[in-house]
């Protein structure tokens, strides 16, 4: 029992509680909207947009081909937005974003500037009672976590910190009114993908730019520029065709895959393919065969390419030394560049490597490191986040008989279907850990979850259920699933974030689920047309009424196992679990 809102809660203020107005949060009250319920959206930020509304560091920008995404929902929207470049830059992810509040004119019911400190399950009621830091304390029935898988930043204790006389900015934090670095000796700690993106334009501002890197990342050329107005027009004439060819593939989105293994091929023909791709640039280039994430030795053809590609790039021998990997190539989040490589060939670009003798302390002039104190203006912190769980530890989320979420993850997070957790009723997570989520394309991921839901919610509506909650044995099978197919993968043999292992004492865990967006797709509409198997309704009048499919119905992937997949892999290259 969770005392304090047992005695309290009388009534519900609102059906749901979205907490998050990302492209999650947004597209979720759009549909319990449809459905008829009365919903209320929590955000901290100033508006809509969540990732999109944060990451304002220069040359952020998706690294997902703009035609790909978007929402899928609504095919007027499909073809009135247009993209100015093959990959969108941010502040068009964002005015996308506000087109979207504007066009279904969802910010009527979104109270922004507003953090949720606290979600307690109440057991005699059935509601859930959330808290923020506004002091409003609201009663629903269903509380739904819409609040992204990267939005936690991570800035590490760096000794010092305070003493430092100049301005400390996180990439995932960044100031409305943009910064200037003209002038300044500016430093960067980290090279992850958002300082990759942000390096190449910080380097035209500062008068010095010192980059601090702890671990050397991979990057392949997105060769952006402008939309190709044909190819546009090309896709928008047959937008739902191309939709459905990206939700067959394992990453949720389309790119030509070569599902030939690098092995089987002589060198000459690897280095073929390999330019081939290399030339067509971004993510995509993961596609060039088909056992890369799985042979160590074929990952080795493709990393010794990789870090020629760099050599032939950086004019100094030991410079490019340091930006060498020498890890598995694409186990941590392979990076997608513009001109980052030739940065390090202007005069003005110092690489500090602080991988074995770390960053010592900050002091009021700059930073101290292997004895050397390198004077700075400003410092910026690329240095990531609490990735998939992070939000969550942000508020006090506690389910039956006072178990709260920190409690019941803390060995790492435990789901059924990265959707559910047991011992928290009506509780629904929108690509939550176990679940394909970073690992695919987040629009697509973001609809099948909400469209699931909302089917989920209509269900309860039409059986009269109270709750539903996942099943213990369920969960288990589907945390030991979600582990298994994680070692398929070469993904998880390395310390990055997926494992959590970025930030020091968090279990080390492979959290997003790595079997494939189609596989994973088919056993939740299974779930569903079951009769939500492994899930528990309570309080149900109408237990003869089967799951009608609303939503849910334009997810009907075809599986394409042509294409490799650590699930088909483990199950013999047929459809599991
Ligand atoms: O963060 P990261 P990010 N001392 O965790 C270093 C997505 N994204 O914000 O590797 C020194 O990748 C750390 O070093 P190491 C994308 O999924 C998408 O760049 O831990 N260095 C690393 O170099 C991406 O993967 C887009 O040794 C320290 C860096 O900081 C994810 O967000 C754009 C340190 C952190 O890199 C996160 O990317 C940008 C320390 N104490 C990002 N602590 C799109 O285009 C950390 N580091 C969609």
């Amino acid at each position: 029992m969770n005392s304090e809102a047992d005695r309290t809660v009388e009534h519900s203020d609102f059906d749901a509680v979205v907490v998050g107005a990302g492209f999650a949060g947004m597209y979720m009250l759009h549909c319990l909207r449809k459905l008829g319920l009365s919903v209320r959206v929590y955000e901290t930020g100033g508006d809509v947009g969540g990732t999109w509304y944060w990451n304002r560091y220069p040359g952020a920008r998706c690294d997902v081909e703009s035609m790909q995404y978007s929402y899928s929902f609504d095919a007027d929207l499909d073809q009135e937005w247009s993209w100015s470049e093959r990959y969108s830059p941010q502040p068009e992810i964002l005015a996308y974003a506000n087109h979207i509040a504007e066009k279904y004119d969802l910010r009527r019911d979104i109270c922004f500037d507003t953090q949720v400190t606290a979600a307690t399950f109440n057991e005699t009621a059935n509601l859930w009672v959330i808290e923020t830091d506004r002091t409003d304390r609201v009663t629903a029935q269903h509380c739904i976590m819409a609040v992204g898988c990267l939005s936690a930043a991570n800035t590490p204790p760096f000794e010092g910190m305070s003493n430092f006389k100049g301005p400390i900015y996180h990439t995932g934090h960044w100031p409305h009114d943009g910064v200037d670095f003209s002038g300044q000796r500016l430093g960067i700690i980290g090279t992850g993908s958002s300082a990759i993106q942000s390096i190449p334009i910080m380097a035209q501002q500062a008068k010095t730019l010192t980059v601090f890197q702890r671990t050397p990342n991979y990057a392949v050329p997105a060769w952006n520029g402008p939309m190709d107005k044909d190819y546009e027009a090309e896709i928008k004439a047959s937008y739902p065709d191309f939709r459905a060819k990206a939700r067959a593939r394992p990453t949720g989105f389309y790119f030509p895959f070569n599902i030939k293994p690098a092995l089987d091929a002589t060198p000459e023909e690897r280095e073929q393919q390999y330019e081939e791709f290399w030339s067509r640039g971004g993510l995509p280039f993961l596609g060039a065969f088909g056992d890369l994430l799985f042979e160590k030795e074929a990952n080795d053809t493709v990393a010794e390419f990789a870090r020629r590609k760099i050599r032939s790039v950086v004019n100094d021998p030991a410079v490019a030394d340091l930006l060498c990997p020498d890890n598995i190539f694409g186990c941590k989040r392979l990076c997608v560049d513009s001109n980052y490589y030739e940065v390090y060939n202007e005069p003005h670009v110092k690489l500090v490597d602080v991988s074995k003798k770390p960053i010592e302390r900050f002091i009021k002039t700059g930073i101290v490191t292997d004895g050397t104190e390198y004077e700075l203006d400003a410092v910026v912190c690329a240095t990531g986040f609490a990735a998939m769980t992070g939000s969550f530890d942000k508020i006090k989320i506690t389910g039956r008989d006072g178990l709260t979420l920190a409690k019941k993850w803390e060995a790492g997070p435990r789901t059924y279907l990265g959707m559910s957790t047991v011992g928290f009723p009506n509780f629904f997570m929108i690509t939550g850990p176990g679940s394909p989520s970073v690992l695919a394309n987040m629009i697509p991921s973001i609809e099948q979850h909400v469209d699931w839901m909302v089917d989920c919610i209509s269900h309860m509506r039409d059986v009269g259920a109270e709750t539903i909650e996942a099943t213990l044995s369920y969960e288990d099978n589907w945390v030991d699933h979600v582990n298994a197919v994680s070692e398929i993968s070469l993904r998880s043999t390395c310390s990055s974030w997926y494992v959590g292992a970025n930030i020091p004492g968090r279990p080390r865990v492979f959290m997003p689920y790595i079997g494939g967006f189609p596989v994973y797709v088919t056993k939740c509409n299974d779930v569903m047309t079951n009769g939500y198997e492994g899930f528990v309704l309570e309080g149900a009048t109408e237990t003869n009424t089967p799951p009608r499919i609303r939503w849910t119905d334009r997810w009907q992937v075809e599986l394409d196992i042509e294409i490799m997949s650590p699930a088909a892999i483990s199950a013999g290259r047929v459809p599991v679990v």
